[in-house]
């Protein structure tokens, strides 16, 4: 049966789940899908996770729909790993002994990719650290070894290829991928925070107009990759 809800403001639909994302990430010049995570507090404690480490959570699967701030989304995508609010709680929290000011969370990612989230909204129940989709393990296609599922928040918030994750008090150090006004500290879907300063009708005319140019990076590049193999 067709999914009538109607799409969150400005987003159209797209019939298939695409690799996307800016021109500089679209190789998949990657190390793998071994799973390696860096866990950092700000000046504190940092650790190193494998799979077995994340093994010890509570898997979990959810469907959830994927908005990309370029205004498509592909319905019912079903991620499955695990729930960032437990990695959080049970690992995060009793071994890094972490500041109360870390309100702040740093991805970093395998292909230089970075992003940055509020810790209050990584804690909302439908975020996820995901290492399957829609039944397959999750390959370098969609952000192998793991990926975040943010479905609240537009998807250059959800980092694929995560390598990193650091719990910070400020964004010292940190400098975004794109242009400042490309990155909205929040990025809620659903309030249309698609980037900052510049008025959203015009963050929709211009992001509207790329996809076919960034589809077509990204076919090229899965291409190459497929030669290489
Ligand atoms: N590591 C990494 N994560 C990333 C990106 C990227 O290029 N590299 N692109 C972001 C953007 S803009 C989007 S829309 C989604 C796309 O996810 P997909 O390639 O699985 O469709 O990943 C986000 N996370
Ligand atoms: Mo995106």
């Amino acid at each position: 049966m067709p999914n009538s809800k109607p799409l969150p403001r400005g987003q159209t639909e797209l019939d298939h789940f695409p690799r996307y994302g800016l021109y500089q990430f679209a190789n998949w010049n990657l190390p793998g899908t071994e799973l390696m995570l860096d866990i950092k507090a700000r000046g504190g404690k940092s650790i190193s996770l494998n799979e077995d480490d994340l093994a010890q959570l509570p898997r979990v699967e959810q469907t959830s729909d994927f908005h990309c701030v370029t205004t498509w989304s592909v319905r019912e995508i079903n991620w499955a790993g695990y729930r960032f609010r437990d990695f959080y709680e049970r690992i995060v929290v009793p071994q890094l002994s972490l500041a109360d000011k870390a309100t702040l969370v740093i991805f970093r990612s395998a292909d230089g990719y970075r992003t940055y989230m509020f810790l209050d909204d990584l804690l909302a129940a439908d975020v996820l650290l995901a290492d399957r989709v829609n039944g397959e393990p999750l390959g370098l296609e969609h952000g192998g070894s793991i990926r975040l599922v943010a479905p609240a928040h537009y998807g250059y918030k959800n980092a694929k290829h995560i390598s990193e994750i650091e719990f910070s008090p400020d964004l010292e150090g940190y400098r975004p991928v794109a242009l400042h006004w490309h990155e909205h500290p929040r990025a809620r879907v659903a309030l249309e925070e698609r980037g900052r300063f510049v008025p959203i009708w015009l963050q929709r005319c211009f992001n509207v107009a790329i996809v076919p140019t960034v589809l077509y990076w990204y076919k090229r590049a899965a291409k190459k990759h497929q030669r290489k193999k």
